[in-house]
């Protein structure tokens, strides 16, 4: 079944309904409580009677003036804050006379005041984590954790990089005997977070909603003479007004030959006449990100050898997104992606993945490689070629090509969920060239 392009009006409602009712709640999650209960409830029926799930609650961003939960932690918890920690275990933790599976330990009790608990879960503070995990690890032979602030350190003098992240394992490993594994927490939870619930999805439609309207209105206001973030600051203005408060990634608006640069991030130049201009950005909703590119030329009017290049990328998106559906790997999908560009010879100039999952991260945990119903995805090919690559066709030099869509794979397909901004060259063309 080919792709669903348009989302029923009925189920547009629901979605709506469900975002202004928790939205209006204020939590700092927006899902419902229950789903973080059976989400837990699940990795617990995942793991082996004699292992363990620990896991931290540290900020995974890089960006300072913002705090994004290590996405692990917050898949189970909803928790959105630092110092807290989640302790699993099937066979239950003794705590006093109680036996629980679960132990959510806090830094302050405001931060878990709305969470749900079933009768197996309890709360603790946080100052009592380390004597509470170091009483269960006798028993325990599997460890799975995730504790993202264990890094590299670097040995400058001999040049060497240390995984702190090892040596950890190493002195656990001595002191607990019994202890045979450990393992990342990803493991087990990126199996879960590779299906998306109704909940999970309506965050990404929504995040990809307001994504598509940013690269709408740059592509109504561009025009030669502008600068790259201006362009930008278009697009991100819109997230900002919708309420989109992060971005998934930092913008990528790269003109000239800066569109043949697959991670550009500068966004200073000035763009000219004859530039292409791709547009690579995601906003971020309530912990979700969308990740959405289109490449428009900055003149209204793509040129010739402009419009070969861009149909060629469009044609190979197309045909992948056909494919797109249960049971086909992603590997099957960038091989195809691949022989497509081999066939018309510019292989060489295709440069990066086809694809990858989105959700709480904009590149999700990759679990599962193969599609199932629920995940999400992008398709994105692309070809640049270089202005100093003289091994490219004069005509294309200087000019990069990306479309990538979100794709949402359904039972008997997928759905585009980034339908809403066009990629057909004549409709961008028109609608950079209404009366600004
Ligand atoms: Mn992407």
């Amino acid at each position: 079944m080919d792709c669903i392009h348009r989302i029923p009006s009925i189920m547009k409602k629901t979605i709506t309904a469900f975002l202004i009712l928790f939205s209006l709640a204020g939590f700092s999650q927006v899902e419902s409580k229950d789903e973080y209960c059976i989400r837990r409830e699940k990795v617990l029926a995942m793991m082996d009677s004699s292992s363990a799930l620990v896991m931290k609650a540290v900020n995974s961003s890089s960006q300072l003036d913002y705090y994004k939960q290590n996405p692990g932690f917050y898949y189970l918890t909803g928790i959105n804050s630092p110092s807290n920690y989640i302790l699993m275990s099937p066979k239950g933790i003794n705590i006093g006379k109680e036996v629980k599976t679960t132990i959510i330990f806090y830094s302050r009790i405001d931060n878990v005041r709305d969470l749900c608990l079933s009768v197996n879960d309890t709360l603790i503070d946080s100052k009592e984590f380390k004597t509470i995990f170091i009483s269960i690890l006798p028993g325990v032979n599997k460890l799975y954790y995730s504790a993202p602030d264990i890094g590299i350190s670097v040995d400058w003098l001999n040049d060497k990089a240390h995984f702190l992240d090892k040596n950890m394992k190493n002195i656990l490993k001595e002191s607990y005997p019994e202890l045979k594994k450990i393992e990342s927490a990803d493991i087990i939870i990126g199996k879960l977070r590779a299906i998306k619930s109704e909940q999970e999805i309506a965050l990404i439609r929504k995040a990809t909603d307001i994504t598509s309207d940013g690269l709408l209105a740059a592509l109504k206001t561009a025009k030669p003479g502008f600068y790259e973030y201006e362009l930008q600051a278009a697009i991100e203005y819109e997230f900002t007004r919708q309420g989109a408060m992060q971005k998934g990634f930092s913008s990528i608006v790269g003109s000239g030959n800066n569109s043949t640069i697959i991670h550009y991030s500068k966004n200073n130049r000035k763009t000219e006449n004859g530039d292409l201009v791709v547009m690579d950005v995601g906003a971020e909703y309530y912990g979700y990100s969308s990740d959405i590119t289109r490449t428009i030329p900055i003149s209204g009017k793509f040129s010739a050898a402009q419009k070969e290049i861009y149909q060629m990328v469009l044609k190979v998106q197309k045909d992948c997104i056909l494919k797109v559906k249960p049971g086909i790997s992603l590997i099957e999908l960038e091989k195809f992606a691949y022989n497509e560009f081999k066939k018309l010879g510019y292989e060489k100039y295709y440069t990066h993945g086809l694809s990858h999952p989105v959700g709480l991260q904009v590149h999700d945990v990759n679990a599962e490689p193969v599609l199932k119903p629920g995940m999400v995805i992008t398709i994105e090919p692309g070809l640049y070629f270089d202005m100093n690559d003289l091994s490219a066709p004069e005509k294309y030099r200087g000019h990069g090509v990306r479309i990538e869509d979100i794709i949402l794979v359904t039972e008997n397909g997928c759905e585009i969920l980034s339908a809403k901004v066009t990629k057909e060259i004549n409709e961008i063309e028109k609608l950079m060239n209404r009366k600004k």
